[in-house]
This record gives C-alpha cells, structure tokens and sequence, in this order.
C-alpha cells in the first residue's frame, strides 16, 4: 500500500499527499471540523494532483515517480464514504483550471473557481453585483495550463429552479488563444434566446488553444431588471472528442475480467491490455448487423474515425468487420454515412483512419453487416473521433 500516492486526511484538518512516506504536499481545510463530514475532491491528471475541499483548491502536487498506475481507496481507523470515483481519460482540459474574471460576485454559493470545478448544474461563477444597474460588458477567460487541440466549447447555464438560464449573455464571443495575446473567435451569437439547463455547445475547426475567453457585450436583465452575465461551468472538448464518452451498441459480451466492455471503446486505450480489450459484440451469423456508437456529448465538427483493432497476438485484427459504414448523426435517430467498405481486409495494429468532409454531428457509430473468423463477432480496441 506504500508505493504510490497517498493523499490523507488527518483529525486536525490536515490534507497530506505523501509518495512512499514522503510527504509531497499539505494543507489545511478551511473551516475543518473533527468528526462532521468533510467533502474533498481528488483529481490527478497527468503528474499533477489536486485536492479541492469543497469549491476552493487548496493543494497541488506535482510529481513524476508514476507515470501510470492503479487506483485503491482505503481507510485507516475512521469512517470514510467515496462517491464519484472516475478513472478516466481527460474529457475535459478546463476542469479545476485557472480563471480570470472581469469581475465576480464571491458570496451566497457564487465564486469564480466554481466556474471549472466539474459541477455542471446549480451556480458558478457571476459577475460582480457592483455594477449590475445598467447593460453593460463582463467576461471570463480560463487558462488551461498549456496549448491543445480543440474544437469546441460548452458553456453550462446556471440550473436553479426558475433563476435557470438567467444570466446567460444574449450577444457574446468564445475566443481562444494559443498564448494568451492573439485571440481567435470561435463563436459570435446575437440575440441569444435564454438556455434551458444542459450544455450550450459551441464548435470551431481545431485550434491550439490554451486560453478560453467569453465576453459578453449584451448582458440579459434578471426579475428585478439587474444585469449580471452567469455560468455554472465552461467546459472545452477536442483532439479525440470520443475520449471517455458514452457508448451504445447492438448487443455486448461484457466481460470484465476479460476486459471486453462498451466503455473500454472510448477508454483511451489503443491496444491490448489485460483489464482492456475493447468492445465486442455476441457471436452471431457473418451477415448479421452490429454497431456501436459514441455519444460526444454535443454538436462538434469532426472529420475523422479512426478504429483500432484488437491487437492482442494471433488474435490481432480479429472481430474487425469486413463490411462495415461509418454513420453520424445530429439526434441520435436520422444517421448520414460517411464512409463505406467492403471485403476490408484484416487490419494489423496501427489506427485505420476514415476521412470525410467536415460535418457537425454529435454521434458517430461503425455499423458492421459483415464479419469475419466464426464465431463472427465484431470487435474493436478503440474508436477515436476527430
Ligand atoms: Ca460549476
Ligand atoms: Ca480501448
């Protein structure tokens, strides 16, 4: 149990983060109290560990002594509940990052870091009360600790009951950056009709982006006639935009201790590992129909499948269909083919790409009718959409 991170907390309000009993890091939780329940957020992303106690992070660890690893959750002498535990691949590069405001309201539940802290509905972030009489301009940039491919931005609404979508600016711009001083706009909007809860999504073609700003010029006025812009959370999406998001399919064997489950075809994961194969269909006749889908969470412009086979010995290339369209689709219902093969032959390890013209779409699904090596299931290691 000693040959990772350990992050712990202590009966005096202490947060440690030890590696091997080296302590890396520690802190205090703010208004720690012995024997209530204390709410921390644990999140590690590449070399990076950060410990949220509530919205406000107070710890972070940078270490490279393990570079991959497992995950334990233990306890030691007190009561502990864990919830929401993830282990996935990074689906959004905003989260628990650096904001900036033009001006904030720190009270009541709102603050700016809120903004990024993966809570998607209730409050976040809003504009300072001080200057809320007239229309006027606001606006929140995030920095996202380095440049990546991106191609969207989903702004969240505030979801409180009937205060829902108040505060969403009715004219603004997304823009990004690269460096922080030569900005691209990724999305105007006028007359931006007041959101409902959920993602407000926001596609561009990819750009290196390291910085996120939304102004807005055209603020919408509340019940008493106040102007504040509001978000519950920004979020970014790009590069793969199937990483880590939900799939559906036809029929699955999930194994587990095979490692053969829908999520592990969006799991980040290329090739064979013990605990991750892939996905894979039941058997079945050659000529039956199989799919599987990926849902990217909102409209995105993609122009790229790319399928990884099972790359696991002899087996390498097995299950991957002979005959087989690549669909996408705006609702999940009416699908649009934008790749078509036949007699494919069996692939090796390498990624086979399809390219087609840009589109918008928000689900993308591989449809096989024909299959190959009975007992004909259709199998593959990843799907990664671009
Ligand atoms: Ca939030
Ligand atoms: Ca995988």
């Amino acid at each position: 149990m000693d040959t990772g991170y350990l992050v712990a907390l202590r009966d005096n309000g202490q947060v440690f983060v030890y590696r091997s009993g080296v302590t890396l890091g520690s802190a205090a939780v703010p208004g720690y109290v012995s024997g209530q329940w204390t709410r921390l957020r644990v999140a590690a992303r590449g070399g990076t560990l950060t410990v949220h106690a509530g919205a406000k992070k107070i710890l972070t660890v940078t270490d490279s002594a393990y570079p991959v690893g497992g995950l334990a959750l233990v306890t030691g002498g007190a009561g502990a509940r864990f919830d929401n535990v993830r282990v996935n691949p990074e689906t959004n590069p905003a989260e628990g990052r650096t904001v900036t405001v033009s001006s904030s309201y720190e009270g009541d539940g709102w603050t700016a870091p809120a903004v990024v802290d993966g809570a998607r509905a209730g409050i976040g972030w809003s504009s300072s009360t001080a200057n809320m009489g007239g229309n006027h301009t606001e606006w929140i940039q995030v920095d996202l600790g380095g440049a990546r491919p991106l191609s969207r931005v989903d702004l969240h609404p505030r979801s409180d009951g009937p205060n829902t979508g108040l505060g969403f600016p009715v004219d603004f711009t997304v823009q990004v950056s690269a460096d922080g001083s030569s900005w691209t706009t990724a999305a105007t909007r006028t007359g931006f009709p007041r959101p409902g809860a959920g993602a407000q999504t926001f596609p561009f073609p990819t750009a290196s982006v390291r910085h996120i700003r939304v102004t807005g010029t055209n603020l919408r006025p509340d019940q008493h006639g106040n102007h504040h812009m509001q978000l519950a959370e920004i979020e970014a999406a790009g590069g793969n935009l199937a990483a880590g998001r939900p799939v559906t399919a036809s029929s699955s064997v999930e194994y587990t201790d095979e490692g053969w489950l829908r999520t592990n075809l969006t799991d980040g994961a290329r090739s064979a590992l013990w605990y991750s194969m892939g996905w894979s269909s039941l058997p079945g006749t050659a000529g039956r129909t199989e799919w599987a889908a990926v849902d990217l969470g909102g409209p995105s412009l993609v122009s790229r499948v790319d399928l990884h086979a099972r790359s696991d010995g002899e087996n390498t290339g097995s299950g991957f269909p002979a005959d087989f369209t690549v669909q996408v689709s705006a609702d999940g219902s009416s699908w649009t083919t934008v790749a078509t093969r036949t007699g494919y032959p069996r692939p090796g390890a390498s990624a086979q790409a399809f390219s087609f013209t840009p589109v918008t779409a928000r689900h993308v699904r591989v449809v096989g009718t024909g299959h190959r090596d009975a007992p004909h299931h259709m199998q593959l290691a990843e799907l990664e959409v671009h």
